[in-house]
């Protein structure tokens, strides 16, 4: 089990308790070219959080909202609003005004810290904004030249934290969902340690010198954990990319040793390839790959290179992490593995009962992190007996393994069958000539729907009748036949959230 004080304010736990157990000289953030330790981190939260109280306003359970690219400022503060009792929305640099209002309005937001180079898009939004009291700029550079951090600088490096219980809201994860609307999910103080106490700790087994690296934004609950709570929790040290495209994740892993990495298949494979290439990788001891399917050729080529599994999870930001995934130990290809520690897993069939093993359902988890949603839109519908009902289709096979199908809005019902638009995807994906895709299903009046390929070539490759037979060919000879796509588009590029999946509602649309 877990087991917190009541009394429990997270942000204290990564900073200020982490001087206490002597780590007040280990490198705790690298960004911006600096390194920061973990006295300075303390120190800086601790001003910062003098600010938001002193200045700003900023009262237990008010609404902070964070605009910034991931960086060591952004990290610092939502550290310094939680410290101060705030209940933090994290937003990531892309979002427009029109977003942000959305985010703003729905959450209830009072205070927003906004790095001074995305400023003008958070302007418009607070003309928008009734509940948005004031807004305050912070140098995301570091470099102190903002309002924030010129008042920080005044301010003692001690901060008498909100004493927050232990289940007191302390952030809102917002998920975009599919159809684009945002709903907000609430996670307790306590929720941020047990993602690193659990997954973190069981799966990755976080050291005091593992240096992290990935890509996905702190504002989405993955790249939060990934690169902010789990290497602060153990006493490691995290590195932070405003762009984290796969050549500056290489070079970082390069420059600073980095030892776990949090990203997506795509990037992977950008990986392999500089390996083959002569890419020193090697001191990578952890991958996680999350997001999207993890193709079995990424991963056999994965463990060719580095005589490691690429370990494949799946999360939820109504879960706030990782509950299934595989394990150094005890992995498959193909294969999501088994759920982390205090989470339970289930496959359910229409009804709501257990689909029999080896066959598709809906997956259903509960554990010691789960889905409210605020205001209680779609709650019920999420929560059903205690199971967090996710939207994604699962199949668990004989010995327990949990297996990705599809995000059940994926599945494409076609004469009858059932495909999983995502196996599709990684059959072609098998193939040399094709680089990226999106499988949907499209109208058909014979039958109903079928299965259509949205493909990016590699580089050099040219669109032609000829290889579309080929493709399909492929696609027959390495799945079941019904299921090749019977329509293939080529495209330069597709749609993808800031977060790297590709948004097949908007595919859906094009046609
Ligand atoms: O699998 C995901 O999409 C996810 C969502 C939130 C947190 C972590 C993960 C892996």
């Amino acid at each position: 089990g877990f087991d917190y004080p009541d009394r429990l304010n997270a942000a204290v736990e990564l900073t200020d308790a982490m001087v206490d157990k002597g780590f007040g000289d280990h490198t705790a953030l690298i960004g911006n070219g600096r390194r920061r330790t973990y006295k300075e981190l303390t120190d800086w939260t601790n001003r910062l959080a003098h600010v938001l109280v002193e200045d700003l306003g900023v009262q237990p359970g008010n609404r902070v909202l964070i605009r910034s690219a991931n960086n060591p400022a952004m990290v610092a503060c939502w550290l310094a609003a939680t410290k101060a009792g705030a209940v933090v929305v994290n937003t990531m640099p892309m979002l427009r005004a029109g977003e942000l209002v959305k985010y703003v309005d729905k959450a209830e937001v009072q205070f927003a810290l906004c790095d001074t180079r995305l400023m003008e898009e958070m302007t418009a939004c607070a003309g928008k904004c009734p509940s948005l009291k004031s807004v305050m700029g912070f140098d995301g550079t570091s470099n102190h030249e903002a309002e924030l951090d010129r008042l920080a600088l005044e301010k003692p490096v001690h901060f008498d934290a909100v004493d927050t219980a232990q289940d007191d809201v302390a952030l809102l994860g917002f998920t975009s969902g599919s159809t684009g609307a945002p709903k907000a999910t609430m996670h307790f103080h306590r929720d941020l340690l047990i993602i690193a106490d659990g997954y973190a700790k069981e799966v990755l087994g976080v050291t005091p010198e593992d240096v992290f690296v990935g890509s996905p934004p702190l504002a989405f609950t993955f790249g939060l954990g990934g690169l902010a709570i789990f290497p602060l929790r153990f006493g490691a040290a995290a590195t932070l990319l405003e762009t984290a495209s796969p050549p500056n994740m290489i070079e970082i892993i390069q420059k600073y040793r980095a030892t776990v990495s949090f990203t997506a298949p795509t990037a992977y494979r950008v990986m392999l390839q500089a390996m083959e290439e002569g890419a020193d990788l090697s001191s990578l001891r952890a991958a996680v790959s999350a997001g999207e399917t993890l193709p079995k050729p990424v991963y056999d080529a994965w463990i060719a290179q580095t005589g490691k599994p690429m370990l494949d999870g799946i999360g939820a930001t109504e879960m706030l992490h990782i509950f299934i995934s595989n394990h150094f130990d005890d992995h498959r290809p193909a294969c999501t593995g088994k759920p982390t520690a205090g989470y339970q897993a289930r496959v359910l069939q229409e009804d709501g009962r257990e689909a029999p093993r080896g066959t598709m359902g809906r997956l259903a988890v509960r554990g010691p992190t789960g889905c409210r949603y605020l205001r209680g839109e779609r709650q019920t519908e999420y929560v059903q007996d205690g199971w967090n009902i996710t939207g994604d289709s699962f199949v668990q096979d004989e010995e327990g393994y949990f297996h990705f199908t599809a995000r059940s809005d994926d599945v494409i019902v076609s004469a009858g069958y059932n495909i999983a638009g995502p196996e599709v995807e990684a059959a072609l994906l098998a193939h040399p000539d094709v680089s990226e895709c999106g499988v949907i299903g499209a109208p058909d009046e014979t039958r109903g729907m079928i299965v259509e390929a949205h493909v990016v070539l590699m580089p050099g490759v040219t669109p032609s009748q000829e290889l579309t037979t080929r493709l399909q060919e492929h696609v027959k000879a390495t799945i079941a036949p019904y299921k090749y796509p019977r329509a293939l588009r080529y495209v330069d590029s597709l749609p993808k959230t800031s977060t790297g999946k590709i948004q097949r509602f908007l595919l859906r649309a094009k046609d």
